[in-house]
């Protein structure tokens, strides 16, 4: 295609990522600026994915527009998504005010078209894999040279947590201290290739919406929860080297530890919240029991829980463990009334 009928398009996928140390409160709400680091392990795509195809044209007009799920998405009224819009723009500029050969891609309107494959909004970190996947897909379209690294700088203007959805294997969100959020950034702990026998399990409690969604939970518990402050200056950065260590020597049991630690100080702090901000049910209590009963067997942790801000669980675990680990699951969870979920199949770390 030539002249003003030619559509420029680049399409991605990003990955789901779950943190074993959670982001859970913003110190400046504008730029998604964390109260405290966190830390995740990147999904592998073949089963959890956001795939994104962005592109402009000439003959595209009327305002830069997104169909999520086949639904359109209002992005005119989101100021993160222009947010991220706006900086992908202006680096974009740069380029053409450099080199001016270049097509002028940053003055056209722009169609974002993205879909994942599980369900959006159920404490699944659909928008993590979302806005990295729409960084990247736009990043792609305007050839920029910017590293992963510099791209979660702009993914964490969309949603925290997507700057942790760049990278493959363990990733550190680094919380930073300067005021224009600069230094608030992803980097990759570990490839997903030093520690290539993590697994995780996910139990889909509920794909129903969830209750309180994650930036109003953050707001209120950073606003009323009295136990917050000690856990965003005290306990996470010690478990941040902790964890980071475990992770350099592939010590399962502190892993494993520090993740359950961590789980259950982020949801204690939503319970010291006011009002108080419940997001496990009897089926997470009973999948936290199951978690317990296969480390008991076992007579060492070969396993580990977390939640985020919904019912579901993700089990971390070893694939030498893979066979207790499922055992105790199908045996404890079919028989719980309230159970409507289903196994999600293992998943593998992910390769980038
Ligand atoms: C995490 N969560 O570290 C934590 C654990 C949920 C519980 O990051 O307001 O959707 O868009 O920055 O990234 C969910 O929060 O929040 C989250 P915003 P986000 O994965």
């Amino acid at each position: 295609m030539s002249g003003s009928s030619q559509v420029y398009r680049a399409s991605t996928t990003a990955p789901v990522n779950i943190a074993v140390i959670k982001y859970w409160g913003k110190r400046d709400t504008a730029l998604n600026l964390p109260t405290n680091s966190s830390l995740s392990v990147t999904l592998s795509q073949k089963s959890l994915r956001t795939h994104t195809t962005a592109s402009c044209s000439e003959s595209f007009s009327g305002p830069d527009s997104l169909i999520l799920n086949n639904e359109p998405e209002d992005i005119q009224s989101s100021k993160r998504t222009q947010a991220c819009l706006k900086h992908l723009r202006s680096l974009r500029e740069q380029l053409e005010a450099k080199d001016a050969s270049l097509p002028k891609l940053s003055k056209l309107t722009l169609r974002i078209v993205s879909s994942n494959n599980f369900p959006t909004a159920a404490g699944l970190a659909s928008s993590a894999a979302g806005f990295a996947a729409l960084v990247r897909a736009i990043a792609d379209l305007y050839e920029l040279p910017q590293t992963p690294q510099e791209l979660s700088l702009i993914a964490r203007q969309g949603s925290g947590s997507a700057c942790r959805s760049l990278m493959g294997g363990y990733v550190a969100w680094r919380a930073g201290t300067k005021e224009d959020g600069s230094d608030s950034i992803a980097e990759e702990v570990a490839p997903m290739s030093h520690w290539p026998e993590m697994r995780a399990l996910i139990l889909v409690v509920s794909a129903e919406k969830k209750g309180v969604p994650s930036t109003a939970g953050m707001q209120t518990t950073v606003e009323t929860s009295t136990l917050a402050p000690a856990r965003f200056n005290e306990i996470v950065p010690k478990r941040m080297a902790e964890i980071e260590k475990a992770i350099q020597e592939k010590d399962f049991e502190t892993f494993a530890r520090i993740t359950m630690q961590d789980s259950n100080s982020f949801h204690a702090i939503c319970l010291d919240s006011w009002p108080p901000i419940h997001y496990l049910n009897d089926v997470s209590r009973a999948a936290m029991s199951a978690v317990e009963t296969a480390n008991r067997k076992a007579g060492k942790l070969i396993c580990a829980y977390t939640f985020d801000a919904g019912p579901n669980a993700v089990i971390y675990y070893l694939a030498e463990h893979t066979h207790e680990v499922a055992g105790v699951f199908r045996s404890v969870l079919p028989r719980l009334p309230g159970w409507e979920g289903e196994f999600a199949e293992q998943i593998r770390p992910n390769e980038y």
